[in-house]
């Protein structure tokens, strides 16, 4: 049976104050015995977010990394340095990085295997925009950005990683996909893991995300190869995060 896992991602959202109410909201809603829930937080609220929730059942998440150790890259971030605020995880290639900022499948390869050199667990995101899926090309798109990561870093290494599936057109557009849209492409990802490695496929974890709101979170959970999500806008909101994460065990 996998591990089910609730990972909110507050993108370029929040404020210290903000951060501080969110983290403590959130874990005054869980017991200690909880486990799969996860906050990827802004770089510069890590430190303070670290100190939140170290000792609690809420981990720790970033919402990008380098792709590479160190040197001459202003800007950036290294998996060791996120490794120095209890990051457990990373999030890699969400597509508003791919769209906006350039990360290409190669780019997101190296990201993924910096954060695993560093024992930090990347969250890899993968998903098809409209036209795509119009034209047919959903599973040809997912092919590539999970080949160029399975050819940089091979198929062992899922057995340290999660997958997002966040089909673009459904995010922060308050248009999910149906239960039955995700749980297509989230089998047709676990039988390409499957076809390569059985035991790996079986425990990993692919999380769905675009536009989860408690209300949908609960039918599309229970869709036998999705095992929790990725939220965005709705993470913001302790309450309905507590709601997702509930629906998810
Ligand atoms: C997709 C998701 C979180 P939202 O980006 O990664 O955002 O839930 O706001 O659609």
């Amino acid at each position: 049976m996998r591990q089910t896992l609730v990972a909110g991602n507050w993108k370029m959202n929040g404020s210290k104050a903000a951060t501080e109410s969110l983290c403590k909201a959130i874990i005054a809603g869980l017991n200690s015995s909880d486990t799969g829930i996860v906050v990827c937080v802004p770089y510069v609220y890590l430190a303070d977010a670290a100190k939140l929730t170290e000792g609690t059942p809420l981990d720790l998440g970033a919402q990008n990394v380098a792709d590479q150790s160190s040197g001459a890259y202003t800007g950036e971030i290294s998996a060791s340095m996120l490794n120095e605020f209890n990051c457990k995880y990373a999030i890699v290639g969400h597509s508003e990085r791919r769209t906006y900022y350039g990360d290409t499948n190669e780019s997101v390869a190296l990201r993924y295997s910096q954060a695993q050199q560093q024992g930090i667990i990347p969250i890899l995101c993968v998903g098809e925009t409209l036209e795509q899926r119009e034209n047919d090309q959903t599973f040809s798109v997912i092919d590539e950005q999970l080949d160029a990561v399975l050819s940089a870093a091979g198929i062992e290494s899922f057995s340290k990683a999660v997958i997002a599936y966040e089909p673009v057109w459904a995010i922060g557009t308050g248009r999910t996909a149906s239960d039955e849209q995700a749980q297509e492409v989230h089998q047709y990802i676990r039988q390409k893991f499957a076809a390569k490695n059985q035991a790996i496929a079986d425990q990993l974890q692919i999380l769905y995300g675009g536009s989860v709101k408690p209300d949908n979170a609960k039918g599309l959970f229970a869709m036998p190869d999705i095992d929790g999500g990725l939220i965005g806008g709705a993470s913001l909101d302790a309450e309905g995060f507590l709601k997702i994460y509930s629906a998810s065990k």
